[in-house]
Formats: structure tokens, C-alpha cells, sequence
């Protein structure tokens, strides 16, 4: 749907001689494992853990993370925005695994700061085009048949920084602006076939309760596929951050159309024209036009680890390289990575559920001889769609844009296992 699909066919792609010589992880026989086993204090000494009782349940009725893990943490660039009401924070994708964002660990993108929404004030109002305009509680909501389904969430301006070379120093601020979560919803369609769209009906516009008053224009077409009403991530009522008491879904779609706090859905002949789709989330091309209503995420990936925050710690021999890819058109068929900037590519190992218009895992076992690395990952979706370097973007895009930035990146792998964000195009 947007113009830049990169015009290399999967075809194409498979012709490109794959290396694969060199990279098989091997076991890990040889290696600092079976040389640690004799007289390690850690096995040959007992713990305290081992000797005194731990907390009782309910110590915690409420369950968090281990204190080791208490860096893993939702983070932000400080300069990036004046004021943190208007601001947003990074997934650290850098220490997850899997397919599922923890909801703690979301990123959050706010324009007004965090609405504290009473749920039993709270109410969706459906009107315009519609025999019945409507108004539901939070209670009639639930009384409708329910979905669950995954779906990643990506900010158009995800790797916005990164446009004109590299910039940020890990994969959090370069990618994190995207998560993933199963919600529970009812399905708009039929909420709004409960009010009774119109013939002459085209498109909705979600509207936020928060003080941002968030709005966007959708088409009806994307309104009656496979958007969702959603109270419930992975399973527990919506996090604050993310929308609490409810938000809009609208699968493989720029995440500023998710209104949140979502109070009501005006239905309408023509696009409302807000400033979310004009002064923002459009891209100024060279020749001085923009475009506008690019609303589908394209295929994406990134190497999570190594990258710059989660460095090689363990010297040469067995390396797990692992990322995560997605795309706005549907699954993703296959990632492909490459260890020397893009000249040799191998196809990586997908682990994990394949769903639709949510994250895939994928990992390359590899041995390491302790050399520097440039690397790289490209994916390809279900319909042959696959990322294009930066200079394929910046070709067709030009200089100025910020948003829809799913260009390859790079982490240079320097001896040491320091990682650094470099850009190879
Ligand atoms: N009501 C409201 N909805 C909103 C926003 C907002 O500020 N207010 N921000 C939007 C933007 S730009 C994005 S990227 C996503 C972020 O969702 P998250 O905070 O759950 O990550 O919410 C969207 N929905
Ligand atoms: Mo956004």
C-alpha cells in the first residue's frame, strides 16, 4: 500500500549465493562449560538459598521481576522531547525473548500524559453516520462475544532518528518503540453494525479521553476487517500507559491510529483531516510533496543480541544471534542474516507461533572466531515484501522523512564483543 516496496522479488533473492560455510554453532563441548565443573565454590559450598527459608505466598500479591533483573527497564532519551507528557519510551527488546511484550515493559507514546480513566465513567459513544447512535459502559462492552489475538504495535516513527545514518546507541532506542500483546476485545464490525453504518458511510474516527484528544481517520473497509475494541493485554485489564480502560486495535497499522482511552467513534463520507495525518505522521518527499495515509507498517527486523547494550560477554565459540522481524501485511516468511555487512546472506531459523501482523523470533547459531562483525537482518513477508537497505529508502523517500523507517540496520561486532550502531548501506 505505501509505494516504497522495494522491487527485488523473492526470486530474486534466492539467486544471491547464501553462505553458509563457517556458521554452524557446533556443541559446546571444548568450551569454558566443561572446564567449570571441578571444585566450583557455587556447587561445592552451600548457598543461602539452599539453607533458609524464603518468603511465604502472598509476599507479593502482586508478582514483579527478580531485583537481578532490575535493569530491565522501560527507558527514554531525555532531549529527544521537552516535556515527558508529550513524549515516549523504549521497549528494552535488547532483553526479551520470544513474541510476547511484557506489559510492564511496553514502550508508551503519549501526547497529553497518562489519562486516569475511571472505568465505571467511563463510556464509548458511536455516532454520525448511523441509524442508531449509541453510547456503551464499560459493562455493555463485555457483553459482547470476544476475541483474542496478537498483534505487534509499532510506532510510524520507530527508528525515526535514524533516517540520515546511525545515531543511537542500542536497539531499545532504534527499535523499541514497538511491543507486542494478545488482547481481548470485541471486534468494531459489530459494534458498528449494532449502530447500523450507513450506505454512504467511508471511514470512522476514533477519539481519545485523554487531554490530547487523539483522533484519526480510518477507512470503514479497515473498520469492518479485523480492528478491535480491547480491554484486556495478555490477559489483564490494559496497563494506564496503554490505554486503560479501552483502546482501538488496528492490526499491521501505524501505531497512532491505536487510539487509547477511546471514548468514541464518529462515523463519516470523508476523512476528517486531523492534525495526526497532516502536520504529523506524513512523510515530505524530495520534490516538496508529502505523502499522506501511509498507514501500513512495513516488514522490519532487528538483531536484538548481540547489539549495543547486550554486548558479547563469553569470548569466541557458540553465539546465539537473535532478532525479531514483523510486518504490517500479514507473517513473515522468512529473515535472512548476514555477519560481514550484507554480502553473504543466510536464511535464520524462525522459532516460535507465525501469526499475522505479529512479532516472529528468529535465531542464527553461529560459531564465532572472535572476528569483528557487520550484522545485518532482512525480512520478507507472505506476499515477497522485504526490507530495503537505507540507501533503497533514502532513494525513493529522499532525506526528510522520519516515520516509516524500515531500513536495515547494522551492529558492528568489534573482537572485544563491544557492539556499536554503525550503518552499511
Ligand atoms: N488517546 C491517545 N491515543 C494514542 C496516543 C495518545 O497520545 N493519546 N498516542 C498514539 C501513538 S503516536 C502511539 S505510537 C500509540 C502508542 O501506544 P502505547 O503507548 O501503548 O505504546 O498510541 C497511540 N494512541
Ligand atoms: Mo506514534
Amino acid at each position: 500500500m505505501s509505494e516504497t516496496k522495494t522491487p527485488l522479488s523473492p526470486a530474486a533473492l534466492s539467486r544471491r549465493s547464501l553462505l553458509k560455510a563457517g556458521l554452524s554453532a557446533g556443541t559446546l563441548a571444548g568450551t569454558a562449560v566443561a572446564a567449570r565443573a571441578a571444585g566450583d565454590p557455587l556447587i561445592t559450598e552451600v548457598q543461602d538459598w539452599n539453607r533458609y527459608l524464603g518468603d511465604g505466598v502472598q509476599a507479593r500479591p502482586y508478582g514483579t521481576p527478580s531485583p537481578y533483573e532490575a535493569h530491565v527497564v522501560r527507558r527514554d532519551v531525555e532531549w529527544l522531547t521537552a516535556a515527558t507528557e508529550s513524549s515516549v519510551n523504549f521497549t528494552p527488546l535488547h532483553e526479551l525473548d520470544g513474541i510476547i511484550t511484557p506489559n510492564g515493559l511496553c514502550f508508551e507514546r503519549h501526547h497529553a500524559g497518562i489519562a486516569d480513566v475511571d472505568p465505571a465513567a467511563h463510556r464509548l459513544m458511536i455516532n454520525g453516520l448511523v441509524d442508531t447512535p449509541l453510547v456503551f459502559t464499560m459493562e455493555d462492552l463485555k457483553r459482547f462475544p470476544r476475541e483474542n489475538r496478537l498483534y505487534f504495535l509499532e510506532c510510524a516513527a520507530n527508528s525515526g532518528m535514524e533516517w540520515r545514518g546511525s545515531q543511537l546507541n542500542g536497539c531499545q532506542y532504534t527499535h523499541g518503540m514497538v511491543h507486542c500483546v494478545m488482547y481481548t476485545g470485541v471486534s468494531l464490525k459489530l459494534l458498528l453494525e449494532e449502530a447500523g453504518v450507513k450506505t454512504s458511510a467511508k471511514w470512522v474516527m476514533p477519539e481519545g479521553a485523554d487531554a490530547s484528544a487523539m483522533t484519526r481517520s480510518i477507512p470503514l473497509e479497515k473498520a469492518l476487517d479485523d480492528c478491535l475494541v480491547a480491554f484486556k493485554m495478555n490477559g489483564e485489564a490494559l496497563r494506564p500507559e496503554q490505554g486503560y480502560p479501552l483502546r482501538l486495535v488496528v492490526p499491521g497499522w501505524e501505531g497512532n491510529m491505536w487510539v487509547k482511552w477511546l471514548r468514541r467513534i464518529e462515523v463519516g463520507d470523508e476523512p476528517w483531516h486531523q492534525r495526526e495525518e497532516t502536520s504529523k505522521y506524513t512523510d515530505l518527499l524530495a520534490n516538496g510533496k508529502a505523502r499522506r495515509f501511509t498507514w501500513v507498517m512495513d516488514p522490519k527486523s532487528v538483531i536484538t543480541s548481540p547489539s549495543p547494550q547486550a554486548p558479547i560477554t563469553h569470548g569466541k565459540g557458540p553465539l546465539v544471534i537473535s532478532g525479531l522481524a514483523w510486518s504490517g501485511n500479514g507473517r513473515i516468511s522468512r529473515v535472512d542474516v548476514s555477519i560481514d555487512g550484507g554480502r553473504n546472506w543466510t536464511t535464520a531459523r524462525l522459532d516460535g507461533p507465525s501469526l499475522s501482523k505479529a512479532l516472529h523470533r528468529f535465531y542464527l547459531d553461529i560459531a564465532w572466531d572472535g572476528s569483528p562483525l557487520l550484522l545485518q537482518s532482512r525480512a520478507m513477508d507472505e506476499h515477497g515484501f522485504y526490507q530495503p537497505t537505507k540507501n533503497e529508502l533514502r532513494a525513493a523517500r529522499g532525506e526528510n522523512s522520519i516515520y516509516h523507517n524500515n531500513g536495515i540496520q547494522t551492529w558492528h561486532v568489534k573482537a572485544d564483543g563491544t557492539v556499536e550502531n554503525v550503518e552499511v548501506s
